[in-house]
């Protein structure tokens, strides 16, 4: 049997900048006197992240769920809206709290995305929008997306908390459908310690979400709309200017150990791989998920994941339980098993793998074996 390790291998860690990188950063917002509301290091990175995710605006946020939450004010959105049951719990949960139905919709069984080709028939009178993730920040079939969208007259947020950097032919993925929202929590492959962004068309939708994420105040005697408070300060706007020096070291130190697990599962039956994608496709390597088929593989993804912890490996089942299986939503019509035969089984399946750049190859070959020692 192999050694179990000696510290505990979490399913990730944040990437860390050097202490001296981020006092340096707060002698500048020390000097400006300016912590929070619209800061000159806010300015900034908002600057810098539209540049850098190729979007044509782009609004920072105290975190993605708030972030979200005003992409569905924004817009209106009301009635039902079509998701999927494979993600956070943050999805199903903005649209909840905006007093709108998730209905859910089946995923395509390579991807784990929504099933765009499923899409069309749960369309109601009631649907004003697609809600869909990118999960893992693998893309979803944003053509079909916007192709029924289009023919309905439905709006298209996505979800694009995983996919930070992710391009789609050379145009960043945040410039499909009418927002996106990405994610800038810690444990990100891009972060602001906590934090988020949404991304949109143009500068008067972006004027319209400023307003919304500062309590709706248009100036001293005026306000507007019944906002929120969504903004994000100048410590953490600081770190994330640091941070965005990290991102293409942290993806390629990623893309190495994801070249690993993919060469020491590749012969190994009953494990299911990362979806493989187009060309014209550029990843993060964010996250690395295999999918465990008892039937095949002679051991459960939860055999894999309890006795992973006997090594001192701490795997995670995302997303498991499904979206459709929380107590708040499993009433629904929609999140019916026999609904969601797809997503059913990936959620029984799937299991994340520890990926984040400071993790050592040996390390990751040593979770391969010992992985591959459970099969039977
Ligand atoms: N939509 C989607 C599709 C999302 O995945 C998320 C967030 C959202 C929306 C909402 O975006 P935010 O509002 O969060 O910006 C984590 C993250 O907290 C969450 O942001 C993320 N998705 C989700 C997929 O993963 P947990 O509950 O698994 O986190 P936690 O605390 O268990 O951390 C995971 C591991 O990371 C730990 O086992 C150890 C390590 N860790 C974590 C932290 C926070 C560290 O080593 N250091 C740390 O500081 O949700």
């Amino acid at each position: 049997m192999l050694e179990p390790f000696k510290e505990r291998i979490y399913v990730t860690r944040p990437v860390f900048p050097t202490i001296d990188e981020v006092t340096e950063k707060l002698r500048d917002i020390w000097a400006a006197k300016w912590l929070t509301n619209n800061g000159p290091q806010h300015t900034m990175l908002e600057r810098e992240l539209t540049d850098f995710l190729k979007v044509p605006c782009l609004s920072l946020f105290n975190n993605g769920t708030i972030a979200l939450i005003v992409a569905c004010q924004s817009l209106r959105l009301s009635g039902d809206v079509i998701t999927t049951p494979f993600t956070f719990a943050a999805t199903p949960h903005i649209l909840n709290w905006n007093n709108i139905t998730p209905i859910f919709c089946d995923i395509d069984a390579e991807t784990m995305n929504i099933d765009a080709d499923k899409i069309e028939s749960m369309i109601t009178p009631q649907t004003t929008a697609i809600l869909a993730v990118h999960v893992f920040g693998t893309p979803c079939n944003v053509e079909k997306i916007q192709e029924v969208a289009d023919r309905y007259g439905l709006r298209v947020v996505y979800d694009a908390a995983h996919a930070f950097g992710v391009e789609l032919g050379n145009r960043g993925i945040g410039t499909f459908g009418d927002i996106s929202m990405f994610s800038f929590h810690a444990t990100k492959l891009y972060h602001t310690v906590e934090g988020g962004a949404l991304v949109m068309k143009d500068n008067h939708v972006k004027q319209r979400i400023d307003l919304l994420k500062n309590f709706g105040i248009k100036n001293e005697e005026e306000v507007v709309m019944p906002g929120i408070n969504g903004k994000l300060d100048e410590v953490r706007a600081a770190i994330g200017r640091i941070m965005l020096n990290y991102v293409e070291s942290e993806r390629r130190k990623r893309i190495r150990l994801h070249e690993i697990y993919n060469e020491e599962f590749a012969d190994v039956e009953g494990l299911t791989l990362m979806p493989k994608v187009a060309a014209d496709v550029k990843l993060n390597y964010q996250y690395y998920v295999v999918r465990v088929d008892e039937k095949i593989f002679g051991r459960s993804r939860d055999f894999v994941y309890d006795e992973l912890r006997n090594y001192n490996v701490y795997a995670r089942k995302y997303f498991h339980p499904l979206c459709s299986e929380f107590t708040c939503y499993r009433q629904l019509n929609s999140s019916r098993a026999e609904n969601l035969p797809i997503a059913n089984v990936v959620g029984q399946q799937v299991l994340s793998l520890p990926m984040y750049g400071d993790l050592d190859e040996d390390t990751v070959r040593k979770i391969c074996a010992i992985i591959k020692s459970f099969r039977r």
